[in-house]
């Protein structure tokens, strides 16, 4: 016997199929609203039609009449119990129900519970609601205005509409190095709102049992742990008395990550009526009410050298954080990691200073696909790099290239205070250039003007810190960010292993398996993975900002390591040697200097349930703790080639090139899933996807005729490419992936564009850049803001 052929048994470096796809795509998923409980009641929201209103009186008899009406909760009953407000991860407070005012349109008012959901509905449809309405404010220019009404009059002390100011850098050296500089690049810009839209929206079913006292609650949440700590804190019901159970989950991209009136509403009336309470939200409800990501403004300045080189960055951020501060973020951090922005680049002094504003908005900063506003962030450094390019003269790819890390300079302390682990910046940029044919383009592209064709590339170079924590600076509400991981080997070599994060579709029950698997040679398919139930899962942080595999993935590989250790025990008594003469290959101990003399994992398996040495503790199994001493770095580089037709301001995509170093792969094809479906999100920001707000804060594009998601038609083509520098502080040597995509494409796009257009003297369009605004520009040859308000005929 000798060792195993690891990619063979699913290890690591596999691609191998992903398990849960065999439900999934055949419709065999479990998700909540698959649930049905005997007696359950179902419980829909009436929201407030306006953005900002006071509310005169609520009339909720005519509901109470309606045949199968079993209860109706307004905001002033919440008050009773202490619940019409809850507090935010962003130590914000959130209305559950209104109570004084409405703050956005779409805000939850009332809630119905009834026999079925239709009832339900007709039952909000019921109520009367009196409003007062007051003026709406739908950006932070007008939230800041001296004259603007107050929206969170409800704090006290809130004087005015901001909600906080942060600040990170040196001010005086980023003063000297501007005054040093030989050219001083500007730009300004808005992300717009955008929104994670995941298939499946949000929905809980509570079920609280009078008998035992315990409280389950089966709802869509990425982080079921956090979830019970907040249900016992806010509800007041002892923390071992909840359970939390998040089955399949039908996307998630950070929508899933806050708590939602709807599900607090949900436990108090399952809580009253001694009966389980469905909430299945309806996707304008959705699209409406939860979880934004971005609507930040931007306006900064870059101190350059006339050969390129940056010598400082300066950036004023400014976010529209709706009516509630409700951002899942490090508690420390204000604004996520918007300060992660140039780390890539060698940039020695740089200031960022940034406010919140509340406005009439549903709220909004919350993560969508980017690792705490390091979406923002790298999508201004790579704008405003392109900018700077453009100003200079200088070739794209090379002001990159003069700025870029090398691969000498690692771990490197940025001027914001991070330390990047690693990276082969240069190589990643180099493949790009080359996969795409780089100078082949540039001349392409000056012979198809000389015709009138508007050709463009864009090149968006980035990296990105994930893996909160380390726990002495991530924590969450107090609660420090790290990850565990249970791993139970069974008599006959199977296990289970479970671990706190939460897979909503990236794979988790494939790729755990596959470290299982590295690090004990068991076959993947031997190993079943279970997330997402608080009464068996150890306790985690959960699944976003691309934590799993830098957090819970590393205590996958300890806890296997644990195992390991106790399994070279009971092999040294197998083989009756001491344990010093026992080596490991993939599988299998052997003894030193007589290698066919040798059990396998399996027999030690087996012995530790029938054949332990004496005074040994029998059973294989363990748990481990992972607080990992820095966030993991990966390194992308996407590079985009487009078509503008300057008759409409349509924009085709040629081609895309993205060259990803995410460090060791854990399984090839789930990273280039991953990669392919951030690219996807990239594009849909970048050229479609549009949420805004007229000027009376109401919504546009809270459907999805409005609100475009791309299908495979519009979607185009990927073009892969790899490169590993395996994450020096990993205990496999792995790295995040996946937000990557979605955090580095948008710029390549949009730098593309703007590529085409540059002789028009066009700066910026805002994103979504729609044909419209294409069209704008190049009749004006003037930059197109998309902030709201915006035209309501429109
Ligand atoms: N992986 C790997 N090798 C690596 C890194 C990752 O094989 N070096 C694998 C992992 O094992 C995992 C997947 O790739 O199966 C993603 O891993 P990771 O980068 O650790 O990210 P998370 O598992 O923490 O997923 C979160 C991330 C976030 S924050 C959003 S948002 C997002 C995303 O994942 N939401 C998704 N991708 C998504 N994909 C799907 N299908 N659905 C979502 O809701
Ligand atoms: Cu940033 S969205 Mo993901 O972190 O769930």
């Amino acid at each position: 016997m000798t060792a195993l052929d690891e990619t063979a048994i699913g290890g690591l470096g596999a691609s191998r199929r992903r398990v849960e796809d065999a439900r999934f795509v055949r419709g065999r998923g479990h998700y909540v609203d698959d649930i049905h409980l005997p007696g359950m009641l179902h419980m829909e929201i009436l929201r407030s039609p306006l953005a900002h209103a006071r509310i005169v009186s609520i009339d909720t008899s005519k509901a109470w009449e309606i045949p199968g009406v079993r209860l109706v909760l307004t905001g002033e009953m919440m008050a009773q119990r202490n619940l019409a407000w809850m507090p935010t991860l962003s130590y914000d407070t959130q209305a559950v129900l209104a109570t004084d005012k409405v703050r956005f349109q779409g805000q939850e008012v009332c809630v119905v519970v009834a026999d079925d959901p239709y009832i339900a509905k007709d039952g909000c449809e019921a109520i009367v609601v009196e409003y007062e309405a007051l003026p709406a404010i739908v950006n932070p220019e007008q939230a800041a205005a001296p004259d603007a009404p107050v929206i969170r009059d409800d704090k006290e002390g809130q004087t005015d509409n901001t909600c906080y100011r942060w600040e990170v850098g040196d001010a005086a050296a980023t003063e000297r190095a501007f005054a040093q500089a030989d050219v001083v690049s500007s730009l300004k810009l808005h992300y717009p709102r955008s929104h994670p839209s995941p298939i499946e929206c949000c929905g809980s079913i509570a079920d609280y049992d009078a008998g035992t006292g315990k409280l389950t609650v089966y709802m869509t949440t990425q982080a079921p742990h956090i979830i019970r700590a907040a249900v016992a804190l806010v509800a007041e019901l002892p923390e071992h008395m909840i359970r939390i159970v998040s089955p399949d989950i039908g996307g998630g991209f950070g929508n899933k990550v806050p708590i939602y009136p709807g599900y607090v509403a949900g436990i108090l009336a399952s809580i009253l009526l001694g009966k389980p309470v469905k909430w299945i939200e309806d996707k304008s409800g959705n699209l409406s009410s939860t979880g934004f990501g971005r609507d930040m403004y931007l306006d900064a300045q870059m101190a350059l050298r006339s050969d390129g080189k940056i010598l400082a960055v300066r950036m004023h951020a400014v976010t529209d954080q709706g009516a509630f501060f409700a951002d899942a973020q490090p508690s420390k951090f204000k604004v996520g990691l918007l300060h992660s922005a140039f780390a890539c680049y060698d940039v020695p002094v740089g200031l960022i200073t940034a406010e919140g504003q509340y406005t009439n908005k549903a709220p909004g900063g919350v993560a969508y696909r980017c690792s705490f506003r390091v979406t923002e962030a790298m999508f201004f450094q790579e704008r405003m790099v392109a900018a700077a390019a453009a100003d200079l003269g200088i070739d794209a790819a090379e002001i990159r290239r003069r700025n870029l890390l090398t691969d000498d300079r690692f771990p490197h302390r940025t001027a914001f205070g991070f330390l990047v682990d690693s990276g082969q910046y240069h190589k990643c940029l180099d493949l790009g250039l080359d996969a795409i044919g780089y100078e082949e383009f540039k001349r392409d592209q000056v012979a198809a003007r000389e015709r009138g064709r508007l050709l463009g590339i864009g090149i968006s170079t980035m990296t990105e810190p994930l893996g909160a924590g380390n726990s002495r600076e991530y924590d969450i509400l107090g609660i420090k960010m790290f990850d565990s991981a249970e791993l139970r080997v069974h008599m006959t070599g199977k296990a289970i292993l479970r671990t706190g994060a939460k897979t909503q579709g990236q794979g988790h029950e494939t790729t755990w398996a596959q470290i299982v698997s590295h690090e004990l040679g068991i076959p993947a398919d031997d190993v079943i993975v279970e997330e997402g139930d608080t009464d068996t899962a150890p306790f985690g942080m959960g699944t976003y900002a691309s934590r799993s595999t830098p957090v819970a993935g590393a205590a996958v590989a300890m806890v296997a390591r644990k195992v390991r250790a106790k399994a070279r025990k009971l092999a040294a008594h197998l083989l009756e040697v001491s344990e010093e003469d026992v080596e490991w290959e993939l599988g299998r101990f052997y003894v030193r200097g007589a290698p066919e003399r040798g059990a396998t994992i399996q027999e030690c398996a087996a012995a530790a349930y029938s054949n332990m040495p004496d005074g040994m503790e029998p059973g294989l199994e363990n748990n481990a703790y992972y607080d990992p001493p820095n966030l993991t770095w990966p390194f992308a580089v996407y590079i985009v080639t487009v078509e503008v037709d300057p008759e409409t301001g349509v924009w085709d995509v040629l081609r895309v090139v993205a060259v990803d170093d995410c460090g060791v792969r854990i399984n090839p094809m789930i990273v280039e899933g991953q990669i392919m479906g951030g690219l996807t999100e990239a594009y849909a920001m970048a050229n479609m996807q549009f949420q805004t707000y007229d000027a009376d804060g109401n919504q546009v594009g809270s459907n999805y005729m409005d609100y475009l998601l791309p299908t495979a038609w519009e979607t185009p083509g990927f073009e892969l490419h790899e490169v590993v520098t395996p994450c020096p502080h990993h205990p496999i040597g792995a790295k995040g992936v996946g937000e990557c995509a979605a955090v580095g494409g948008p710029a390549a796009f949009v730098n593309a564009v703007h590529d085409a257009l540059a002789s028009t003297g066009v700066r910026n369009i805002d994103m979504p850049v729609l044909p419209d605004r294409v069209w704008q520009a190049l009749q004006d040859g003037r930059d197109v803001s998309g902030a709201p308000p915006v035209r309501s005929d429109s």
